[in-house]
């Protein structure tokens, strides 16, 4: 089955997120990396600085030529990590199928999402305007029907972009695009198509398979079958998460029943902002005790309605435990759990419930 894959990838990441931090920067050309003349290496510019011909890895000594007036800043790396963090959990809202593959780039496999009336362009859209609202930035998006389809769309229209490669047009996309922009083209496998005379796409799929293995080696068969559309759609997950508990052992016995609840309310509190950090919601909340003797008792129960707040987690936690307490004195140890977790863009969402 054909599958809609979706490329997302921030926008020039670092100096977007300095610029938003700093209104003085907005418009300028900021130069995020090393500062120092001799050692520094540029991490990536603003497409204001690009215009300049300032890119990632270059060095700075040569960037200071090119863009003297320019505005240099150095990296913060806590704060990249933040907005990572936004955007994957935004991605896990839609699909559990998320393949991160550095801090600003996934692909997301939202194939089951689609219908008559919710098209895979629509849905990236969406993710989007999701981006925006929760970290100021923008990001790119493309989709196509494979991984490196979608990621060469998500290049096309650069800033803000949204682009869609449909089956019928790769092969004149392909075909004009230039050699390096091919994903798995790096910097050497370029210089040296150029020096072959493969300029483009169209170049590259007038060579046999077997020439490109003997001038690439392994790479030759990628490379014969990217010539021609075909490529990998399988998403590389992280695990899957089941269910999300917090427990806590005691040093001894208790029968303080304000001390066991109160402990119960922090835990909920804990897995609720756990449940949100993940975009995730749960429907199912279980409760554990272990009494002095070590042995573990469990309850569990459906509640109506999918939640990811800690109110309604810890009042179903106290009618679980006060279900359970009845048959025992003294505990050891309690934790509260959620599970059947599902996203929170629920996967029966209609174009209406965005508009
Ligand atoms: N990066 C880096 N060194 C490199 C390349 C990238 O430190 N040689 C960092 C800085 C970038 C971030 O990784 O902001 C993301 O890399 P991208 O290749 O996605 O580049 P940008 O997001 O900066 O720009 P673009 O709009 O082209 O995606
Ligand atoms: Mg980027």
């Amino acid at each position: 089955m054909e599958r809609r894959i979706i490329h997302i990838d921030m926008d020039a990441f670092y100096a977007q997120v300095e610029q938003r931090d700093n209104p003085d920067l907005k418009g300028k050309p900021v130069i995020v990396g090393g500062k120092s003349r001799n050692r520094g290496v540029v991490a990536t510019a603003s497409y204001e600085a690009r215009k300049f011909g300032v890119h990632s890895a270059m060095p700075t000594a040569r960037a200071h030529q090119l863009c003297p007036d320019g505005y240099y800043v150095s990296p913060r790396f806590d704060v990249y990590k933040d907005v990572s963090s936004q955007i994957m959990s935004i991605f896990k809202g839609y699909t559990d199928i998320v393949q991160p593959v550095s801090l600003d780039e996934a692909y997301l496999d939202i194939t089951h999402l689609v219908r008559k009336d919710l098209g895979a362009s629509q849905i990236a859209a969406f993710i989007k305007r999701d981006i925006m609202t929760a970290t100021n930035l923008t990001c790119s998006a493309g989709v196509s029907y494979n991984k490196f389809l979608a990621k060469i769309a998500s290049g096309m229209n650069k800033p803000n972009g949204l682009t869609v490669i449909h089956y019928e047009n790769v092969e004149q996309i392909l075909a004009e695009l230039p050699i390096g922009e091919f994903p798995g083209v790096g910097k050497v496998t370029e210089e040296k198509m150029l020096r072959l005379k493969i300029m483009n796409g169209k170049d590259l799929r007038d060579k046999s398979e077997l020439e490109l293995i003997e001038l690439f080696g392994k790479k030759g068969s990628s490379l014969y079958q990217k010539a021609r559309g075909i490529g990998s759609d399988i998403i590389n997950m992280d695990r899957v998460r089941k269910s999300i508990g917090k427990e806590s052992t005691f040093s001894h016995d208790v029968q303080d029943e304000a001390f066991i609840l109160q402990t119960m309310r922090t835990h909920s509190e804990k897995v609720a902002l756990k449940l949100q950090d993940l975009n995730k919601v749960s429907d199912t909340i279980t409760v554990k005790i272990k009494t002095s003797d070590f042995e573990s008792h469990t309850k569990q129960t459906k509640i109506i309605d999918f939640t990811d707040q800690a109110d309604t987690i810890y009042n179903t936690a106290v009618l679980l435990y006060t279900d359970l307490k009845e048959e025992f004195n003294n505990i050891r140890l309690v934790g509260v759990s959620v599970g059947n977790l599902k996203n929170k863009v629920y996967e029966n969402l209609t174009i209406y419930d965005f508009l």
